[in-house]
């Protein structure tokens, strides 16, 4: 039986033997060895896992879109439009429940006394307004140029590089992950919305070919057969990119480890941050959300954990939800078995604008941040807290270390220095993993409830398409 099991789940076993691999590797060689790790030595060690990535981003486009198209295709009008305010509905109450809960750890446990000078900071970064944050996510919903939403910028690799420029943030604690970060600081206008691609300004494009397309009629059903077919195409060759994921995943998460700073720098108030904020994402994660599955689908919830357990260790791998959503689609497709008209919506959607982990984290930083610079915050604090944190999270791209960055909105709403930021930045690399992952349960657990609402909706039409006929 357990012989069965394991070949049931070969590609599970595999990744979380890449996964312990690459951390017992990682660990003694940090700690037994003389050798420090330079940038460009760990660039190439975790380069097997720079391909992985690559191969998922590749992914990325053709997924949404087709996924998006063929998906809502395929349904009803009626149907889709329920289906999608639950999802807004879901997404909306989950990402409020975290940030409370965020807000309320961090003023019980108070994890920032004292002195910003006497804490590791560096650097300065933009002031972002919370208006033009907002009108950017309003920009990036209407791309004027799809083929350019679907772009990414080109970034050469450059380990000698300390300092990026002086109106970036300056996060060269050793961290590659950072890179995106940089890429983001030196090139947004406005902060927190621009990424590497516009996925927002895709889907909305993508939601409305498919709606119109399902209004068509006869007319679209070529564009319908041409879009389930491409969208299965493009899910067989995800198939093929996750038997590699066990190596892709093992060289990340050993690059990411001989690249680490230190535990030593991260002692004291920061390490009572982190303790805050995997504390607030383990309970969302391991208590919250299960929950909600098991009231709201009433499933087995740690079933339905495992079913999906190779996303989440993708996403702990890549640290982004954009690059984990292939492989999101496919387990809850073939091992949850979710209906795939509701994974194709709800999955691209909740990739690019539910992230729990990341709302969570946005309020405990940022208040975090008030408590050591000794900032004194009200009620009205707090409620602007929770509001922006909860829009930063949506404008938060699904890519590495998104979130710090739309963080500057949250800061300059409450009146927070932006550069408090700095404050944060050398342990995000290992926060981002942990929230990126919770980003990606959370829309997971979101499919597992829609899909039993939208199923119900399914059962009814047939009913009444069966009387129909009847009274023919
Ligand atoms: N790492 C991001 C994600 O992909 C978001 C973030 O930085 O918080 O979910």
């Amino acid at each position: 039986k357990f012989g069965q099991w394991i070949k049931d789940n070969l590609l599970l076993v595999l990744i979380i033997i890449g996964v312990v691999l690459a951390l017992l590797i990682g660990f003694l060689l940090k700690e037994h060895s003389s050798h420090d790790f330079t940038k460009r030595e760990v660039y190439y060690i975790s380069f097997p896992g720079v391909l992985f990535l690559n191969m998922l981003k590749m992914l990325i486009i053709p997924l949404i879109v087709t996924s998006v198209v063929a998906g809502l295709a395929t349904l009803d009008v009626s149907t889709a439009g329920r289906m999608g305010w639950r999802t807004v509905l879901y997404y909306f109450c989950t990402t409020i429940l975290a940030v409370i809960l965020g807000i309320i750890l961090v003023v019980a446990i108070h994890p920032g006394k004292g002195n910003p000078d006497d804490m590791v900071r560096s650097g300065q970064s933009k002031q972002v307004k919370a208006e033009d944050a907002f009108m950017d996510l309003l920009r990036n919903i209407f791309p004027p140029n799809l083929i350019g939403a679907t772009m990414e910028k080109y970034k050469t690799f450059e380990p000698e590089v300390e300092d990026p420029g002086e109106t970036t943030l300056n996060a060269t604690n050793g961290t590659a992950d950072n890179d995106a970060m940089l890429l983001i600081m030196s090139d947004a206008p406005k902060g927190g919305m621009v990424s590497g691609m516009n996925v927002l300004g895709i889907i909305v494009f993508s939601i409305a070919l498919g709606v119109t397309i399902a209004k068509m009629g006869e007319l679209g059903t070529p564009l319908v057969i041409w879009f389930v077919a491409l969208n299965e195409a493009v899910m067989r060759i995800v198939w093929i990119v996750m038997w590699y994921s066990p190596i892709g995943i093992m060289f990340l998460v050993l690059g990411r480890v001989l690249g680490m700073d230190d535990w030593a720098t991260v002692a004291g108030q920061l390490g009572m941050y982190c303790v805050t904020v995997i504390t607030g994402l383990l309970i969302h994660g391991l208590i919250v959300l299960p929950l909600a599955y098991l009231i709201f689908a009433r499933k087995n919830p740690i079933k339905f954990l495992l079913n999906v357990l190779p996303a989440l260790l993708t996403a702990f791998g890549t640290a982004s939800s954009s690059a984990t959503l292939p492989v999101t689609i496919r387990c809850l497709e073939t091992k949850a078995r979710l209906d795939k008209r509701v994974t194709q919506f709800v999955l691209p959607v909740g990739a690019t604008i539910n992230m729990d982990g990341t709302a969570l984290y946005e309020a405990v930083a940022a208040i975090f941040i008030a408590q050591v610079y000794g900032y004194d915050l009200d009620i009205g604090g707090y409620i602007t807290i929770s509001i922006t944190a909860t829009l930063a999270s949506i404008g938060a791209a699904g890519i590495p270390e998104a979130g710090l960055v739309t963080m500057v909105i949250v800061l300059t709403a409450v009146g927070l220095p932006a550069e408090g930021v700095t404050l944060i930045i050398i342990i995000d690399w290992l926060i981002d993993r942990i929230r990126t992952t919770v980003n990606v349960f959370g829309d997971s657990v979101g499919a597992g409830i829609i899909n039993r609402y939208t199923l119900r909706d399914f059962e009814k039409q047939e009913e009444e398409q069966f009387h129909g006929v009847d009274a023919i």
